[in-house]
């Protein structure tokens, strides 16, 4: 399980100037992280615009994250969808080209009872010998994982860990008592890495780790050699930078126009994520130099 803890990136969607998938771009941007320290990539999740895509879009940018960078990075894919035939396509797709692991989050729009998630998930599950991880995100998808049906499918050994997204660090250190010493827990909020990580997280998934990699792998580093002053001191910075990400009127569309400052075109956010407008471009370079220091 070594190969999923640490460092996991929440990769962007990558829109050529018409808005469509440019697989040039996807292989432009996984290559980018590759030689950083971090552990691997998280692909077509919140960050990654998933819900946004196609079932055949979101084939194309994992078949162009493979070819570029399977083996190199360990590449978890999210295959959570509305129907429950659309994550299983995508589940046994991810089988076929090579990804390391599957996650989803419960199906969305409809209010679901435990039973019907359980039977969402289990059916990707079946579909594959992928090691599965759950992807919690009760703010989204409104839906409340228990203890008691995390520990249902933390019994097979298929299901792997969990990737919470809520930010409560007490229900985080609930899954990880719940789950066992195997059952991997990754943190979500970013600004709680080193909170997760002290209480229990064995690495994390995060959509702002794409502009500043290298700070978290400092964070994830100093908090592996037993360095909590030095560690909290790469989160305060880490903090005061997605403090001001979140001020602009979208995160992802904030986090692609700093990497477009770099020379890293990836295109904006798809509506209903907006883009950044003109006049917010100051505050954009400002939390770019914050964060180059
Ligand atoms: O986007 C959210 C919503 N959370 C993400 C992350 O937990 C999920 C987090 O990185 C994710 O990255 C993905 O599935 O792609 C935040 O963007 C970050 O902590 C800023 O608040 O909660």
């Amino acid at each position: 399980l070594e190969r999923f803890k640490g460092i996991t990136i929440a990769m962007y969607a990558c829109y050529d100037a018409n808005g469509e998938i440019s697989t040039e771009a996807v292989k432009q941007l996984a290559r980018h992280y590759v030689g950083l320290g971090v552990t691997g990539l998280y692909v077509g999740g919140s960050t990654g615009e998933g819900m946004l895509q196609s079932v055949e879009e979101r084939k194309l940018v994992l078949e162009a994250v493979m070819e570029e960078v399977g083996g190199e990075l360990t590449i978890i894919v999210h295959v959570g969808a509305a129907a429950t035939k659309d994550s299983v396509e995508l589940a046994k797709h991810a089988e076929v080209v090579g990804a390391d692991a599957i996650s989803a989050v419960p199906a969305i729009y409809y209010r679901l009872s435990p039973a019907s998630v359980e039977r969402h998930w289990q059916a990707m599950i079946d579909s594959t010998s992928l090691p599965f991880i759950i992807y919690h995100i009760p703010q989204t998808t409104g839906f409340q994982l228990s203890t008691e049906l995390l520990k249902r499918m933390a019994a097979q050994e298929q299901v792997i860990g969990v990737k919470i997204s809520s930010e409560s660090t007490f229900e985080l250190q609930q899954f990880k008592a719940a789950g066992g010493p195997e059952f991997l827990v990754l943190n979500g909020p970013d600004e709680q890495y080193l909170a997760g990580r002290s209480i229990g997280a064995d690495g994390g998934i995060g959509g702002t780790y794409g502009v500043m990699p290298e700070l978290f792998v400092k964070i994830e580093q100093c908090f592996r050699e037993g360095k909590m002053k030095e560690a909290l001191e790469w989160q305060n910075r880490v903090n005061e930078v997605i403090t001001g990400l979140l001020a602009l009127p979208s995160l992802y569309g904030g986090c692609k126009a700093i990497l477009k400052l770099r020379g890293l075109d990836i295109g904006e956010p798809r509506l209903p994520l907006l883009p950044i407008p003109s006049e917010a471009m100051d505050e954009v370079a400002r939390l770019n130099e914050k964060i180059l220091g």
